[in-house]
């Protein structure tokens, strides 16, 4: 899953496919570098980013959206907003995936009335503060009761199971330990019988693990990530660098199967 953030203040690339035609041409540039879906977001969920009004939303992701279903592409909505889901949808996305795991009330109704794939991801606090002190007394055994909760409330709520992928969120409401334990333990979430999808790319974490402070240097420590989270199970890594991660799976594929 390649990433298009049509937004000015995303922690990595903000600002950089701002426009309509930058964000299309981005989308296009990740698919034909061999991304199977591509994530179009018109809100950053960086730690202490300010919250975007359901009209802008609408207005950065829908023409990028249009214009990508159009060409072919399979689309995510990054969204947690019900009315941007239903209207993303509407518009062809075939994927809603929700850093509240479709918490929001009337989430749940928009997806199950259609026929979108969904991706439940954890996180603890809201993104305004969620990085100030994250505790938990268990990271790992939390993280799978939550998705594990969520799953369940999608297909009471008409979403049924092979509509659903999980991810542990890392970054979201997560020091630098729990994030590890995550990666460690994945296979702990993978065994709840979900797709799990892991999105290591860029962040901070990965910063401190290599001391590089400037995200779009992280790329390499980022493919080690992703590897790292296909050996224990992950299915689906949602990257911004689409062309080194694509090499290494190949190798991987080659090397290991
Ligand atoms: N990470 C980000 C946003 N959405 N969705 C899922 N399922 N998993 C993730 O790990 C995840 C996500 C944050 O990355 P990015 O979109 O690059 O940044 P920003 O939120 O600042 O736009």
């Amino acid at each position: 899953m390649g990433i298009v953030n049509v937004t000015p203040d995303s922690f990595s690339d903000g600002g950089q496919h701002m426009t309509t035609e930058m964000a299309i041409r981005h989308g296009e540039l990740l698919m034909a570098e061999g991304a199977d879906i591509v994530d179009v977001g018109g809100e950053s969920t960086r730690p202490g980013a300010p919250d975007v009004s359901v009209e802008t939303e609408l207005a950065r992701v829908l023409p990028v959206i249009r214009a990508l279903v159009a060409a072919g592409h399979c689309v995510s909505i990054d969204s947690r907003k019900p009315e941007v889901m239903q209207e993303a949808i509407a518009a062809g996305a075939s994927v809603v995936n929700d850093v509240m795991a479709l918490n929001a009330a009337g989430a749940v109704a928009v997806c199950a009335e259609s026929d979108v794939g969904v991706v439940l991801m954890h996180m603890q606090g809201q993104p305004g503060t969620m990085q100030v002190a994250p505790v938990y007394a268990d990271a790992v055994t939390e993280v799978g009761e939550f998705l594990r909760s969520r799953a369940m409330a999608c297909e009471q709520g008409g979403i049924s199971r092979d509509r659903i992928a999980l991810d542990p969120g890392f970054g979201f409401g997560k020091t630098l330990e729990h994030n590890l334990d995550l990666t460690q333990q994945l296979d702990r979430l993978v065994f709840l019988g979900y797709p799990v999808m892991a999105g290591w790319s860029r962040k901070a974490t990965l910063g401190k693990l290599t001391g590089r402070a400037v995200a779009a240097e992280r790329v390499h420590a980022s493919v080690a990530a992703a590897l790292v989270c296909v050996a224990r199970g992950a299915r689906i890594l949602r990257v911004h660098d689409v062309a080194a991660t694509v090499d290494a799976l190949k190798v991987w594929r080659a090397m290991t199967l």
